[in-house]
């Protein structure tokens, strides 16, 4: 008989490589280095510190996968997701940071942009020096970002935007925006333009009383007439797969996130109750407690299974949005079902900071609904195996 690892029961240790397993190591000692320590204070007070985008960048965790010549790592998808789950380990709000960044903002400057907007951007965006965000969502355009307002309109040189933008992750600190606008000018399609800091019209307010996701600061983004000039244009992609093109990478590494986040709940859970008596022995020598640990440990092993896969095959180029959906649904829903069993597993104490279950909980309702919601990602996969429209 084989021996039973009960934390990583399929092993999926010996799936990574030895590079996967150093990048994993150092994203895990980062995360108990510096984010763990300030995770209850960050949380508690909704302070984010644009300080800690330095740091990821000295850590090499922006930007993995891009190669290395523009500032990144050049590392597989594999490697993308073992960080977002040990950033995640910690806080669905730093992982989002560290994600926006990579995903949203790097990438498409990687795979739409102009050589030039590559060497102007990337290098500082990988190092921290600047912050970037991505603005797709409208207050009138959520789900269907197809429907938004924002549009830009030629002008001599360059381009004028009108627009606005609503719940978009570090837009109050931001140096670099993407902006998503219908254009005239190429015949309303959906056009990507890099915007800066500091432009005349453009303000990103911050959107306060966030329940959720409090150590990362989300906002608007105000284009009251802004002008750029035509080498803000992002020029190698139009229509809506320049935005979803992004998503797909952001929801992928979301789908390894949240998978680190229930580790959390679940580990805490398990100590927990091998560590608290009631009625003379252990909660964790109840059936109902092991039964909750044994479900827990399942749907881990599953997700961590299925993301796993779909990464391997990213770094192949043989994946397909709709595999995306499943692991980015199921894992972010399954999540926020252990993290919510954790918290009763809790009980009273569950409910405190310093357990910090109730923080993940909450955090995974926004992880849940952020980059399609749980119920659109279903009727991404509904539409795919059955040829049928449900969403109007
Ligand atoms: P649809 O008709 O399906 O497609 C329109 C065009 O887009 C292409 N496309 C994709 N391309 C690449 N990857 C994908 N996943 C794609 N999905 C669609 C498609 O081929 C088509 O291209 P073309 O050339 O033929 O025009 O589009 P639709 O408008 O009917 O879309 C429906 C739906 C529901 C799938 C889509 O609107 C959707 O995914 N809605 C959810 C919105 C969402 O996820 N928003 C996320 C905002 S960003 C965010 O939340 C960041 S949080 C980050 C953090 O803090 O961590
Ligand atoms: P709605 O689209 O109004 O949905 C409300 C409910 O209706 C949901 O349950 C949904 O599933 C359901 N629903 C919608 N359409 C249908 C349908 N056809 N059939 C059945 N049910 C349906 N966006 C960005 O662009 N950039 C960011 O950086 C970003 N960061 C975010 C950070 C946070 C903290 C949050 C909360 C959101 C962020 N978002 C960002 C926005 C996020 O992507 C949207 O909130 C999400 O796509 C859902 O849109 P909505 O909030 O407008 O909800």
């Amino acid at each position: 008989r084989n021996g039973f690892n009960w934390s990583d029961p399929f092993l999926l240790e010996d799936q990574l490589s030895a590079e996967e397993r150093m990048i994993r190591d150092s994203a895990a000692a980062f995360a108990a280095d510096k984010l763990a320590p300030r995770i209850a204070n960050d949380y508690l007070e909704e302070r984010v510190d644009p300080t800690i985008f330095a740091d990821f960048g000295a850590a090499g965790l922006l930007g993995a996968t891009v190669p290395e010549e523009y500032g990144g790592l050049g590392a597989s998808y594999v490697a993308y997701g073992l960080i977002a789950r040990e950033i995640e380990r910690v806080d669905s709000g730093y992982r989002s940071m560290m994600s926006v960044q990579s995903s949203l903002v790097m990438y498409p400057i990687l795979a739409y942009g102009s050589e030039d907007q590559k060497k102007k951007y990337l290098p500082k965006l990988a190092s921290g020096e600047w912050i970037g965000c991505f603005g797709l969502t409208e207050p009138d355009a959520g789900s269907d970002p197809g429907g938004m307002k924002t549009r830009s309109e030629k002008i001599d040189g360059g381009y004028r935007l009108h627009g606005s933008k609503t719940w978009i992750s570090n837009s109050p600190i931001a140096n670099v925006f993407i902006v998503w606008a219908k254009s005239a000018a190429h015949g309303g399609k959906v056009r990507g333009f890099v915007l800066e800091g500091g432009m005349k019209g453009l303000s990103a307010p911050k959107i306060g009383g966030k329940l959720s996701l409090r150590a990362s600061v989300t906002g608007e983004i105000v284009m009251d007439g802004v002008e750029v000039g035509d080498e803000a244009l992002l020029p190698d992609v139009e229509g809506m797969s320049g935005p979803f093109g992004c998503l797909n990478r952001a929801r992928y590494g979301i789908s390894w996130g949240a998978m680190g986040a229930a580790e959390d709940c679940w580990h805490r859970a398990r100590q927990y109750g091998l560590d608290r008596r009631q009625f003379d022995r252990p909660l964790a020598a109840t059936q109902l407690f092991q039964k909750k640990l044994a479900d827990m440990q399942t749907e881990i092993a599953l997700g961590l299974q299925a993301s796993l896969r779909v990464g391997r095959l990213m770094d192949e180029g043989r994946f397909a949005p709709e595999m995306i959906s499943i692991v980015k649904r199921n894992n972010c829903g399954k999540a926020l079902d252990i993290a919510r069993q954790s918290r009763d597993m809790h009980g009273g104490n569950g409910i405190q900071i310093e357990y910090q279950i109730m923080r993940h909980a909450q955090n995974l309702e926004t992880v849940n609904t952020y980059e399609g919601t749980h119920d659109v990602h279903a009727l991404i996969l509904g539409r795919a195996q059955t040829g049928l429209q449900a969403f109007f």
